[in-house]
Protein backbone atom coordinates (compact mmCIF):
# COMPACT_ATOMS: atom_id res chain seq x y z
CA UNK A 1 0.00 0.00 0.00
CA UNK A 2 1.04 3.52 -0.29
CA UNK A 3 1.77 5.70 2.95
CA UNK A 4 2.51 9.23 3.61
CA UNK A 5 5.83 9.44 5.57
CA UNK A 6 9.08 11.68 6.27
CA UNK A 7 12.03 9.88 5.15
CA UNK A 8 15.62 10.74 6.41
CA UNK A 9 17.21 10.29 3.06
CA UNK A 10 20.59 11.59 4.34
CA UNK A 11 22.15 12.65 7.84
CA UNK A 12 21.77 15.79 8.42
CA UNK A 13 19.20 16.63 5.84
CA UNK A 14 15.83 17.95 6.45
CA UNK A 15 13.04 15.01 6.46
CA UNK A 16 11.49 14.49 3.15
CA UNK A 17 7.82 13.80 2.78
CA UNK A 18 7.30 10.89 0.39
CA UNK A 19 4.70 8.31 -0.60
CA UNK A 20 6.34 5.36 0.31
CA UNK A 21 5.46 1.58 -0.69
CA UNK A 22 4.38 -0.52 2.99
CA UNK A 23 4.28 -4.38 2.61
CA UNK A 24 1.56 -5.98 4.61
CA UNK A 25 2.93 -7.46 7.80
CA UNK A 26 4.41 -11.13 7.57
CA UNK A 27 4.01 -13.50 10.18
CA UNK A 28 3.95 -12.30 13.94
CA UNK A 29 3.76 -8.52 12.85
CA UNK A 30 1.20 -6.41 12.75
CA UNK A 31 -0.19 -3.22 10.62
CA UNK A 32 -0.96 -0.27 12.75
CA UNK A 33 -2.10 2.98 11.11
CA UNK A 34 -0.24 5.75 13.10
CA UNK A 35 -2.56 8.35 14.37
CA UNK A 36 -0.13 10.77 16.34
CA UNK A 37 3.77 10.70 17.12
CA UNK A 38 5.85 13.24 18.96
CA UNK A 39 9.25 14.31 18.07
CA UNK A 40 12.27 13.16 20.67
CA UNK A 41 15.56 14.17 20.85
CA UNK A 42 16.48 11.16 19.81
CA UNK A 43 15.19 11.80 16.71
CA UNK A 44 17.37 14.81 16.30
CA UNK A 45 20.31 12.58 17.77
CA UNK A 46 20.19 9.94 14.91
CA UNK A 47 19.07 12.36 12.05
CA UNK A 48 22.30 14.49 13.11
CA UNK A 49 24.68 11.72 12.33
CA UNK A 50 25.71 11.30 16.16
CA UNK A 51 23.74 7.42 16.35
CA UNK A 52 26.17 5.14 15.63
CA UNK A 53 23.15 2.76 14.78
CA UNK A 54 21.63 5.24 12.86
CA UNK A 55 21.17 4.18 9.20
CA UNK A 56 19.89 5.54 5.85
CA UNK A 57 17.81 6.11 4.12
CA UNK A 58 15.18 5.29 7.11
CA UNK A 59 11.78 6.50 8.50
CA UNK A 60 12.58 7.52 11.90
CA UNK A 61 10.00 8.16 15.15
CA UNK A 62 9.61 6.20 18.02
CA UNK A 63 6.48 8.22 20.12
CA UNK A 64 3.97 7.04 18.51
CA UNK A 65 0.43 6.04 19.15
CA UNK A 66 -2.84 4.37 16.44
CA UNK A 67 -5.06 1.71 15.52
CA UNK A 68 -3.87 -1.94 14.40
CA UNK A 69 -5.88 -2.26 11.34
CA UNK A 70 -4.30 -6.06 10.37
CA UNK A 71 -2.36 -8.92 11.47
CA UNK A 72 -0.25 -10.98 10.07
CA UNK A 73 -0.39 -15.00 10.50
CA UNK A 74 -0.57 -16.69 14.27
CA UNK A 75 -0.61 -13.07 15.92
CA UNK A 76 -3.18 -13.98 18.97
CA UNK A 77 -2.61 -10.77 21.70
CA UNK A 78 -4.17 -8.11 20.01
CA UNK A 79 -6.32 -7.69 17.13
CA UNK A 80 -7.92 -5.16 14.21
CA UNK A 81 -9.80 -1.95 16.21
CA UNK A 82 -7.48 -2.29 18.78
CA UNK A 83 -5.68 0.86 20.26
CA UNK A 84 -2.10 0.46 20.78
CA UNK A 85 1.45 2.34 20.96
CA UNK A 86 4.40 1.37 19.55
CA UNK A 87 7.83 -0.23 22.33
CA UNK A 88 10.49 0.77 21.07
CA UNK A 89 11.58 -1.71 23.60
CA UNK A 90 9.44 -4.81 23.12
CA UNK A 91 8.19 -7.24 25.57
CA UNK A 92 8.30 -10.65 24.48
CA UNK A 93 8.44 -12.46 28.01
CA UNK A 94 10.06 -15.04 26.71
CA UNK A 95 13.64 -14.28 26.53
CA UNK A 96 16.16 -14.37 29.27
CA UNK A 97 16.14 -10.86 29.82
CA UNK A 98 12.09 -10.92 30.20
CA UNK A 99 12.19 -13.84 31.95
CA UNK A 100 15.31 -12.66 34.72
CA UNK A 101 12.36 -9.98 35.96
CA UNK A 102 15.70 -7.75 36.89
CA UNK A 103 15.65 -5.76 32.93
CA UNK A 104 13.36 -4.31 30.69
CA UNK A 105 15.81 -4.56 27.57
CA UNK A 106 13.82 -7.55 26.19
CA UNK A 107 16.43 -9.15 23.18
CA UNK A 108 14.43 -11.20 21.56
CA UNK A 109 14.79 -8.47 18.41
CA UNK A 110 17.06 -6.06 19.39
CA UNK A 111 19.83 -7.22 16.84
CA UNK A 112 17.69 -6.51 13.67
CA UNK A 113 15.83 -3.54 15.11
CA UNK A 114 19.46 -2.07 15.67
CA UNK A 115 19.94 -2.86 12.03
CA UNK A 116 17.04 -1.52 10.81
CA UNK A 117 14.73 -4.26 9.50
CA UNK A 118 11.96 -6.53 10.76
CA UNK A 119 12.97 -10.05 12.46
CA UNK A 120 12.97 -11.67 9.58
CA UNK A 121 15.55 -9.79 8.17
CA UNK A 122 14.01 -7.91 5.58
CA UNK A 123 12.22 -4.19 4.94
CA UNK A 124 8.79 -3.43 4.97
CA UNK A 125 8.77 -0.01 3.70
CA UNK A 126 10.44 0.97 0.28
CA UNK A 127 10.52 3.99 -2.30
CA UNK A 128 10.14 3.87 -5.98
CA UNK A 129 11.76 0.27 -5.56
CA UNK A 130 14.56 1.44 -3.26
CA UNK A 131 14.69 -0.34 0.25
CA UNK A 132 14.04 2.08 3.08
CA UNK A 133 15.14 1.13 6.68
CA UNK A 134 12.46 0.54 9.90
CA UNK A 135 14.26 2.67 12.80
CA UNK A 136 13.91 1.72 16.54
CA UNK A 137 11.52 -1.12 15.53
CA UNK A 138 8.68 1.56 15.37
CA UNK A 139 9.24 4.21 12.17
CA UNK A 140 6.09 6.08 13.48
CA UNK A 141 6.98 9.14 11.13
CA UNK A 142 5.05 7.60 8.86
CA UNK A 143 0.76 7.25 8.87
CA UNK A 144 1.29 3.39 8.74
CA UNK A 145 3.97 1.54 10.03
CA UNK A 146 4.24 -2.05 10.22
CA UNK A 147 5.42 -4.14 14.19
CA UNK A 148 6.06 -6.90 15.77
CA UNK A 149 3.32 -8.51 17.59
CA UNK A 150 5.67 -8.20 20.92
CA UNK A 151 6.38 -4.35 20.33
CA UNK A 152 3.18 -2.92 20.40
CA UNK A 153 1.30 -2.08 23.66
CA UNK A 154 -2.51 -2.51 23.73
CA UNK A 155 -4.24 0.81 25.22
CA UNK A 156 -8.09 1.44 26.79
CA UNK A 157 -9.59 3.05 23.24
CA UNK A 158 -11.19 6.51 24.92
CA UNK A 159 -7.66 7.82 25.26
CA UNK A 160 -6.49 10.58 23.06
CA UNK A 161 -3.94 9.61 20.74
CA UNK A 162 -2.25 12.85 19.84
CA UNK A 163 -1.70 12.99 24.04
CA UNK A 164 -1.03 9.62 24.94
CA UNK A 165 1.54 9.35 21.76
CA UNK A 166 4.07 10.70 24.41
CA UNK A 167 3.76 7.19 26.93
CA UNK A 168 5.51 5.90 23.79
CA UNK A 169 8.97 7.61 24.89
CA UNK A 170 9.19 10.97 27.01
CA UNK A 171 6.78 10.25 29.66
CA UNK A 172 7.44 6.72 30.41
CA UNK A 173 11.30 7.16 30.30
CA UNK A 174 11.10 10.50 32.89
CA UNK A 175 8.60 8.69 35.49
CA UNK A 176 9.76 4.76 34.76
CA UNK A 177 13.54 6.33 35.94
CA UNK A 178 12.22 7.96 39.01
CA UNK A 179 10.02 4.93 40.12
CA UNK A 180 11.66 1.88 38.37
CA UNK A 181 14.93 2.88 37.99
CA UNK A 182 16.36 5.09 41.25
CA UNK A 183 13.03 3.93 43.28
CA UNK A 184 12.83 7.63 44.88
CA UNK A 185 11.28 7.56 48.27
CA UNK A 186 9.55 10.62 49.67
CA UNK A 187 11.04 13.02 51.06
CA UNK A 188 14.59 12.62 48.66
CA UNK A 189 16.34 15.34 47.45
CA UNK A 190 16.43 14.85 43.48
CA UNK A 191 18.26 16.90 40.81
CA UNK A 192 17.54 16.80 37.56
CA UNK A 193 19.97 17.92 34.69
CA UNK A 194 17.98 18.87 31.77
CA UNK A 195 14.25 20.49 31.74
CA UNK A 196 13.21 19.02 27.93
CA UNK A 197 10.52 16.31 27.50
CA UNK A 198 12.07 13.76 29.66
CA UNK A 199 13.84 15.97 32.28
CA UNK A 200 9.71 17.37 32.98
CA UNK A 201 8.41 13.63 33.22
CA UNK A 202 11.56 13.04 35.50
CA UNK A 203 10.15 15.78 37.69
CA UNK A 204 6.74 15.08 37.45
CA UNK A 205 7.51 11.54 38.67
CA UNK A 206 9.66 12.81 41.64
CA UNK A 207 6.42 15.01 42.63
CA UNK A 208 4.44 11.74 42.42
CA UNK A 209 6.37 9.69 44.69
CA UNK A 210 6.63 12.50 47.57
CA UNK A 211 10.66 13.90 46.89
CA UNK A 212 11.37 17.01 49.32
CA UNK A 213 13.33 19.13 47.18
CA UNK A 214 13.17 18.62 43.52
CA UNK A 215 15.90 20.83 41.72
CA UNK A 216 16.44 21.70 37.96
CA UNK A 217 19.54 22.60 36.00
CA UNK A 218 19.01 24.13 32.71
CA UNK A 219 20.94 26.64 30.65
CA UNK A 220 17.75 27.46 29.19
CA UNK A 221 15.45 30.24 31.58
CA UNK A 222 12.64 29.77 29.23
CA UNK A 223 12.50 26.06 30.78
CA UNK A 224 11.45 27.56 34.55
CA UNK A 225 7.93 27.90 34.32
CA UNK A 226 6.76 24.62 33.03
CA UNK A 227 9.19 22.52 35.12
CA UNK A 228 7.90 24.62 38.34
CA UNK A 229 4.38 23.69 37.30
CA UNK A 230 5.50 20.09 37.04
CA UNK A 231 6.81 20.53 40.20
CA UNK A 232 10.67 21.68 40.58
CA UNK A 233 11.10 23.35 43.44
CA UNK A 234 14.36 25.29 43.28
CA UNK A 235 15.97 26.32 39.47
CA UNK A 236 19.57 26.32 38.62
CA UNK A 237 21.00 28.17 35.79
CA UNK A 238 24.75 26.75 35.23
CA UNK A 239 25.65 30.38 33.45
CA UNK A 240 24.48 31.99 36.57
CA UNK A 241 26.41 30.14 39.14
CA UNK A 242 29.80 32.03 40.48
CA UNK A 243 32.01 28.98 40.90
CA UNK A 244 31.73 25.72 40.85
CA UNK A 245 27.91 24.28 39.97
CA UNK A 246 29.08 20.73 42.06
CA UNK A 247 29.55 22.55 44.91
CA UNK A 248 26.17 24.89 44.59
CA UNK A 249 24.06 22.00 43.87
CA UNK A 250 25.72 19.96 46.76
CA UNK A 251 25.23 22.75 49.03
CA UNK A 252 21.66 23.42 47.93
CA UNK A 253 20.66 19.63 48.88
CA UNK A 254 22.75 19.79 52.13
CA UNK A 255 25.24 17.42 51.46
CA UNK A 256 24.20 16.02 48.15
CA UNK A 257 21.51 14.95 46.19
CA UNK A 258 19.88 11.65 47.22
CA UNK A 259 19.08 11.12 43.35
CA UNK A 260 20.20 12.92 40.15
CA UNK A 261 19.31 12.21 36.52
CA UNK A 262 20.60 13.11 33.45
CA UNK A 263 18.80 14.03 30.73
CA UNK A 264 20.27 16.18 28.22
CA UNK A 265 23.03 13.58 26.70
CA UNK A 266 26.13 15.71 27.74
CA UNK A 267 29.28 13.52 29.34
CA UNK A 268 30.56 16.76 31.11
CA UNK A 269 27.10 17.30 33.01
CA UNK A 270 26.87 12.92 33.40
CA UNK A 271 29.57 13.83 35.65
CA UNK A 272 28.47 16.88 37.42
CA UNK A 273 25.34 14.39 38.07
CA UNK A 274 27.14 11.76 39.55
CA UNK A 275 29.65 14.11 41.80
CA UNK A 276 26.96 16.28 43.42
CA UNK A 277 25.22 13.08 44.95
CA UNK A 278 25.32 12.51 48.86
CA UNK A 279 28.78 10.58 49.31
CA UNK A 280 27.18 7.15 50.98
CA UNK A 281 23.74 6.76 49.16
CA UNK A 282 23.45 9.56 46.16
CA UNK A 283 22.20 7.36 43.19
CA UNK A 284 22.96 9.35 39.37
CA UNK A 285 20.99 7.82 36.58
CA UNK A 286 22.13 8.43 32.73
CA UNK A 287 18.94 9.08 30.34
CA UNK A 288 20.47 11.29 27.90
CA UNK A 289 22.12 9.83 25.02
CA UNK A 290 26.16 10.37 24.16
CA UNK A 291 27.04 10.63 20.55
CA UNK A 292 29.17 8.25 18.61
CA UNK A 293 32.49 8.05 20.69
CA UNK A 294 31.76 9.70 23.87
CA UNK A 295 33.17 8.66 27.50
CA UNK A 296 32.16 9.15 30.92
CA UNK A 297 34.91 9.81 33.39
CA UNK A 298 35.00 10.64 37.25
CA UNK A 299 37.19 9.52 39.94
CA UNK A 300 36.56 6.08 40.70
CA UNK A 301 36.78 7.54 44.58
CA UNK A 302 33.01 9.01 43.92
CA UNK A 303 32.06 5.61 43.71
CA UNK A 304 34.03 4.03 46.29
CA UNK A 305 32.66 6.46 48.57
CA UNK A 306 29.09 5.50 47.76
CA UNK A 307 27.66 6.57 44.83
CA UNK A 308 25.96 5.05 42.53
CA UNK A 309 26.34 5.39 38.61
CA UNK A 310 22.96 3.82 36.72
CA UNK A 311 21.46 4.22 33.58
CA UNK A 312 17.81 3.83 32.43
CA UNK A 313 16.18 3.08 29.02
CA UNK A 314 12.69 3.33 28.30
CA UNK A 315 12.40 4.01 32.00
CA UNK A 316 12.95 0.29 33.19
CA UNK A 317 9.08 -0.05 31.69
CA UNK A 318 8.56 -3.22 30.31
CA UNK A 319 6.28 -2.59 27.75
CA UNK A 320 3.06 -4.56 26.99
CA UNK A 321 2.54 -4.52 31.32
CA UNK A 322 3.05 -0.80 32.11
CA UNK A 323 2.28 1.61 29.57
CA UNK A 324 -1.32 0.42 29.49
CA UNK A 325 -1.32 1.82 33.43
CA UNK A 326 0.54 4.77 32.46
CA UNK A 327 -2.43 5.83 29.80
CA UNK A 328 -4.40 4.75 33.04
CA UNK A 329 -2.83 7.45 35.16
CA UNK A 330 -3.27 9.99 32.64
CA UNK A 331 -7.06 9.32 31.96
CA UNK A 332 -7.28 9.07 35.61
CA UNK A 333 -5.77 12.82 36.01
CA UNK A 334 -3.02 11.35 38.39
CA UNK A 335 -0.24 12.76 35.25
CA UNK A 336 0.08 15.36 33.17
CA UNK A 337 0.45 14.85 29.35
CA UNK A 338 -1.31 18.01 28.53
CA UNK A 339 1.10 20.70 28.83
CA UNK A 340 4.09 18.83 27.55
CA UNK A 341 2.31 19.12 24.22
CA UNK A 342 3.65 23.03 23.42
CA UNK A 343 3.23 22.18 19.13
CA UNK A 344 0.93 19.87 16.66
CA UNK A 345 1.49 19.98 13.39
CA UNK A 346 0.89 17.80 10.22
CA UNK A 347 3.76 16.01 8.72
CA UNK A 348 4.16 18.22 6.01
CA UNK A 349 5.79 20.44 8.57
CA UNK A 350 7.86 17.62 10.40
CA UNK A 351 11.19 20.15 9.66
CA UNK A 352 9.51 22.89 12.01
CA UNK A 353 9.35 20.20 14.75
CA UNK A 354 12.96 19.58 14.83
CA UNK A 355 14.00 23.43 14.65
CA UNK A 356 11.51 24.42 17.26
CA UNK A 357 13.53 21.52 19.70
CA UNK A 358 16.88 22.64 18.29
CA UNK A 359 16.15 26.35 19.61
CA UNK A 360 14.39 25.45 22.48
CA UNK A 361 11.19 26.63 21.54
CA UNK A 362 9.46 23.32 22.41
CA UNK A 363 8.77 20.68 24.70
CA UNK A 364 6.79 17.82 22.71
CA UNK A 365 6.18 18.48 18.81
CA UNK A 366 3.27 15.94 17.92
CA UNK A 367 2.35 15.04 14.48
CA UNK A 368 -0.85 14.49 14.26
CA UNK A 369 -2.03 12.17 10.74
P1 LIG B 1 15.22 18.17 24.90
O1 LIG B 1 16.00 18.76 23.81
O2 LIG B 1 13.74 18.39 24.93
O3 LIG B 1 15.76 18.68 26.32
C1 LIG B 1 17.12 18.82 26.63
C2 LIG B 1 17.25 19.96 27.63
O4 LIG B 1 18.62 20.01 28.08
C3 LIG B 1 16.93 21.33 27.06
O5 LIG B 1 15.99 21.99 27.90
C4 LIG B 1 18.27 22.05 27.05
O6 LIG B 1 18.15 23.44 27.26
C5 LIG B 1 18.99 21.37 28.19
N1 LIG B 1 20.46 21.43 28.13
C6 LIG B 1 21.26 21.24 27.06
N2 LIG B 1 22.56 21.32 27.41
C7 LIG B 1 22.58 21.58 28.74
C8 LIG B 1 23.62 21.75 29.69
N3 LIG B 1 24.91 21.68 29.36
N4 LIG B 1 23.29 21.99 30.98
C9 LIG B 1 21.98 22.08 31.34
N5 LIG B 1 20.94 21.92 30.48
C10 LIG B 1 21.25 21.66 29.20
O7 LIG B 1 15.52 16.61 24.89
P2 LIG B 1 14.64 15.39 25.46
O8 LIG B 1 13.71 14.90 24.40
O9 LIG B 1 14.14 15.78 26.80
O10 LIG B 1 15.78 14.27 25.59
C11 LIG B 1 16.82 14.42 26.54
C12 LIG B 1 17.86 13.33 26.37
O11 LIG B 1 17.30 12.07 26.74
C13 LIG B 1 18.37 13.14 24.94
O12 LIG B 1 19.75 12.80 25.00
C14 LIG B 1 17.58 11.95 24.45
O13 LIG B 1 18.23 11.30 23.38
C15 LIG B 1 17.53 11.12 25.70
N6 LIG B 1 16.48 10.10 25.81
C16 LIG B 1 16.83 8.93 26.41
C17 LIG B 1 15.87 7.95 26.61
C18 LIG B 1 16.22 6.67 27.30
O14 LIG B 1 15.42 5.74 27.26
N7 LIG B 1 17.38 6.59 27.95
C19 LIG B 1 14.56 8.17 26.16
C20 LIG B 1 14.25 9.39 25.56
C21 LIG B 1 15.21 10.36 25.39
N1 LIG C 1 21.60 3.70 19.18
C1 LIG C 1 22.36 4.36 20.23
C2 LIG C 1 21.70 4.20 21.58
C3 LIG C 1 20.37 4.91 21.64
C4 LIG C 1 19.73 4.63 22.98
O1 LIG C 1 20.39 4.53 24.02
N2 LIG C 1 18.41 4.50 22.95
C5 LIG C 1 17.63 4.33 24.16
C6 LIG C 1 16.29 4.86 23.90
S1 LIG C 1 16.30 6.57 23.50
C7 LIG C 1 14.67 6.88 23.21
O2 LIG C 1 14.50 8.18 22.97
C8 LIG C 1 17.47 2.84 24.52
O3 LIG C 1 16.40 2.35 24.80
N3 LIG C 1 18.55 2.14 24.55
C9 LIG C 1 18.56 0.72 24.78
C10 LIG C 1 18.79 -0.01 23.50
O4 LIG C 1 18.79 -1.24 23.51
O5 LIG C 1 18.97 0.65 22.47
C11 LIG C 1 23.78 3.82 20.31
O6 LIG C 1 24.58 4.40 21.06
O7 LIG C 1 24.07 2.83 19.61
ZN1 LIG D 1 12.62 9.09 22.67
Amino acid sequence: MDVKAAVALEVGKPLAIETVQLEPPKAGEVLVEIKATGVCHTDAYTLSGADPEGIFPSILGHEGAGVLVEVGEGVKSVAPGDHVIPLYTPECRQCAYCLSMKTNLCQAIRATQGQGVMPDGTSRFSLDGQKLFHYMGTSTFSNYTVLPEIAVAKIRSDAPFDKVCLIGCGVTTGIGAVVNTAKVEPGANVVVFGLGGIGLNVIQGAKMVGASKIIGVDLNPAKRALAEKYGMTHFVNPQEIEGDLVAHLVELTDGGADYSFECIGNVKVMRQALECCHKGWGVSVIIGVAGAGEEISTRPFQLVTGRVWKGSAFGGARGRTDVPTIVDWYMEGKINLDDLVTHVMPIDKINDAFDLMHKGESIRSVITF
